[in-house]
């Protein structure tokens, strides 16, 4: 019934138009990959000669000493006890090689790091939740979920820095496209940057375990030029529009019921902070943070029992009657 979210976030018909980027470490399209790739292929070349080395020895002894017809088998191989030259290499050689991996992998960890944000450059807090996504821009005053929109930095100026916390347990950012995994611990700020050298959509995911919907846990980046970007967020920092006549009832209907205890509708009493951020709803590609894609019938199933397509996941379904749920979506489907 409900396409798996992998399937959901690959194929490309979603609501909104950028282009689809794929998710290989091996193809980064931001600095802090990039530098990543650079480590891996150097760790991946020192464990490729020691796997030639052993895998060569273990292949030269099996047939060097293998049984021959007319071997005597009740005759012992020669027995040899201790070696202090042997014992001496097979130590130190390892910690040397440990100590070189050591080495490259903390020193780009160090690079990222302590690099320092360019004055203009997009700062957000990211808040892991069981399981999604709270993305806050304390410049701008705006608080979404599950996606990110930042500008695009084809001139390698454009840096978005990232502050990354959680409400509960250890997440993990990982958008292998764009930056390496790093914890979102509670209690903690850790810190990231990206800065996206193409627009489109890169798609990301929590890469630290954290319960029964860990794997549903799908974060977006959307990078855009800054004028899109900028669109975008006038556009986000509006409240829900309550204009609409029409829809009074349907928003009395959403006012009466718990959810305004669990959500967020900017301009309206629904002020609650433990689910996402309902305000501009409309204007996300998925649900559930990524688990599925966001229209009228999916909308319909995530409230009418999100328990069905994200089986264990924070939001209770709120057994709405058939017309309670109609005034609901109506109302959900004008935060545009
Ligand atoms: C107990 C708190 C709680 C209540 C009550 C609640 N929700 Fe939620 N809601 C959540 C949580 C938590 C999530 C995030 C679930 C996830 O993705 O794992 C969520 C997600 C959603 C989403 C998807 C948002 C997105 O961007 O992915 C919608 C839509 C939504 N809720 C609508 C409603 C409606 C409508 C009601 C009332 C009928 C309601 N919720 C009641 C906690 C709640
Ligand atoms: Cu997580």
């Amino acid at each position: 019934m409900f396409e798996p979210a992998l399937s959901v976030l690959l194929q490309t018909q979603v609501p909104n138009v950028h282009e689809f980027r794929i998710t290989n470490i091996f193809k980064p399209l931001a600095s802090p990959a990039a530098a990543e790739r650079t480590a891996a292929y150097l760790v991946l070349a020192i464990t490729a000669v020691i796997f030639v080395v052993v895998a060569g020895l273990i292949c030269y002894t099996i047939v060097r000493f293998r049984r021959r017809p007319g071997d005597n088998e009740l005759q012992e191989p020669p027995q040899v006890y201790g070696s202090n030259q042997i014992e001496a290499a097979w130590t130190v050689i390892p910690i040397l090689i440990v100590f070189v991996l050591i080495g490259v992998s903390a020193r780009v960890i160090a690079a990222i790091q302590n690099a320092s944000p360019p004055p203009q450059s997009v700062k957000i807090l990211l808040v892991g939740h069981q399981w999604w996504w709270e993305v806050r821009y304390p410049d701008y005053g705006l608080v979404t979920a599950n996606e990110i929109h930042v500008p695009v930095s084809s001139d390698g100026k454009h840096a978005t820095y990232l502050q990354l916390t959680s409400a509960d347990v250890i997440h993990s950012f990982w958008v292998p496209q764009l930056a390496g995994k790093t914890d979102l611990i509670p209690n903690r700020i850790n810190y990231t940057w990206i800065d996206p050298r193409q627009p489109g959509v890169y798609v990301g995911n929590c890469a630290e375990y954290c319960g029964t919907q860990h794997a549903n846990m799908l974060l977006r980046v959307i990078a855009e030029s800054s004028e899109e970007f900028n669109a975008w967020m006038s556009a986000q920092r509006k409240p829900a529009n309550n204009s609409d006549t029409q829809l009074s009832a349907a928003q009395t209907v959403f006012g009466s019921l718990s959810c305004v205890n669990c959500h967020m509708i900017r301009g309206t009493s629904a002020i609650g902070a433990f689910g996402p951020d309902l305000t501009h709803l409309m204007s996300r590609q998925t649900l559930g943070a990524g688990v599925l894609v966001n229209n009228t019938e999916n909308l319909r199933a995530w409230v009418n029992d999100p328990q069905i397509p994200k089986p264990g996941c924070l939001m209770p379904s709120m057994k709405l009657t058939g017309p309670e749920l109609n005034q609901v979506i109506s109302y959900l489907q004008s935060l545009k």
